[in-house]
């Protein structure tokens, strides 16, 4: 689909008031997104499952005023006001706003809150901006109600992705692809497509605990990291990594085999951390514990033969990963092993989840 088909053309009948509530989960990329040109357009594919426990919970109420010169709304975060989070929100209504015309038609008012704790390391980017588009595009629904639910979401994950690229992966769907590849139909720059092969049982409710190992702010961030990759010296060979890397991703989801899938997802992690480390000026987000914890998740894998494995996201949290049948060993060896590496023996147990949900539609 053309960027074009995503502008709404000038609605006739507008609504007073609508008030809506979506949640939306957080994802964790297999294959990262690293690197990315112009208006949010990822420099290679990459694919994440979705998860189910870490959510942003936003309700939205618009009231339709007599003005459409400026963008207005109020923030909440967990009922208050939050004056901090108004300028990312801004921005991203600039960036959409050629494509939902009747945003400024509306004062809206924006309550948002995660069910993860705030500053755990763990970005809320990705299910807030999610989560905020669905909403928005719970109102064009109402002013446009031709509109299929095939379009419905991928508009969502396309407005999503302008205000946070991974949130366009929060949408819909237990993986999720964003980026043109071959050999994945339908996939797309400029929004995620719902894994389209058959996933193997041995995905079914897949596990992803994650371990706090630092709940401080990062000292690059995520935007930061990606523009990096501009005149890095690796750049195209991880591009092109990151497609092959896809490739085989693609084949494992749906063979279930899990010795491969473990080999790509921890090269990817760690391929991830080192352009970090190869960029100019060069960071670091692991720390001492995030090291110490992979090296005892190699030691259990060994002894054990349990097929756990960990990815990383832009910090040092460890995700770790493994099926749902191994779930009371795998929470043990935790217990046992790393939740002294964690800060304040603090870690989130989730799994794979299926995407955007609708709590309130009035
Ligand atoms: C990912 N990350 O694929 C990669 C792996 C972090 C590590 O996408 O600038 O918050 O808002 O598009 O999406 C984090 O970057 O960056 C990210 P922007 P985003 O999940």
């Amino acid at each position: 689909m053309p960027e074009s088909d995503f502008i709404a053309a000038p609605f006739l009948n507008l609504i007073e008031r609508g008030t809506f509530s979506w949640s939306a989960p957080s994802n964790i990329a297999l294959v990262k997104y690293w690197g990315k040109k112009a208006h949010q357009i990822p420099a290679n594919p990459s694919i994440s499952f979705t998860l189910n426990n870490c959510k942003t919970i936003t309700s939205v109420v618009f009231e339709k005023k007599s003005t459409d010169e400026d963008f207005s709304f109020e923030l909440l975060f967990e009922g208050k006001p939050k004056e901090d989070f108004k300028p990312k929100i801004e921005k991203f209504l600039e960036r959409i706003a050629t494509y939902c015309l009747y945003l400024k038609q509306y004062h809206f008012t924006i309550d948002t809150r995660n069910t993860f704790p705030h500053s755990s390391g763990i970005a809320s980017s990705a299910s807030g901006m999610a989560a905020l588009s669905m909403n928005i595009m719970s109102l064009e629904k109402v002013l446009n109600p031709k509109m299929t639910d095939d379009y419905f979401y991928q508009k969502a994950s396309f407005l999503a992705r302008l205000g946070s690229g991974s949130a366009c992966r929060s949408i819909k769907g237990k993986a999720v692809v964003w980026g043109n590849h071959a050999e994945i139909n339908g996939s797309s720059d400029l929004f995620g497509v719902e894994f389209p092969g058959q996933i193997h049982p041995n995905f079914e409710n897949y596990q992803d605990t994650i371990l706090l190992v630092d709940k401080g702010e990062k000292q690059v961030s995520s935007t930061v990291g990606h523009n990096l990759m501009n005149g890095h010296p690796y750049a195209e060979n991880r591009f092109h990594q990151a497609h092959s890397n896809l490739s085989k991703l693609k084949m494992v989801l749906e063979n279930g085999d899990l010795q491969s899938f473990i080999e790509i997802v921890e090269s990817e992690a760690l391929t991830l951390h080192a352009m970090m480390m190869a960029s100019m000026p060069y960071f670091i987000l692991m720390k001492p514990n995030t090291l110490e914890i992979i090296n005892r998740i190699w030691n259990f894998r060994k002894q054990s033969n349990i097929p756990v494995c960990f990815t990383l996201d832009a910090g040092a949290n460890v995700h770790v990963l493994y099926p749902q049948k191994n779930k009371v060993e795998i929470l043990q060896f935790i217990q046992d092993e790393l939740v002294g590496y964690c800060e304040n023996g603090q870690y989130i147990c989730d799994e794979i989840g299926r995407g955007a949900s609708l709590i309130n539609n009035e």
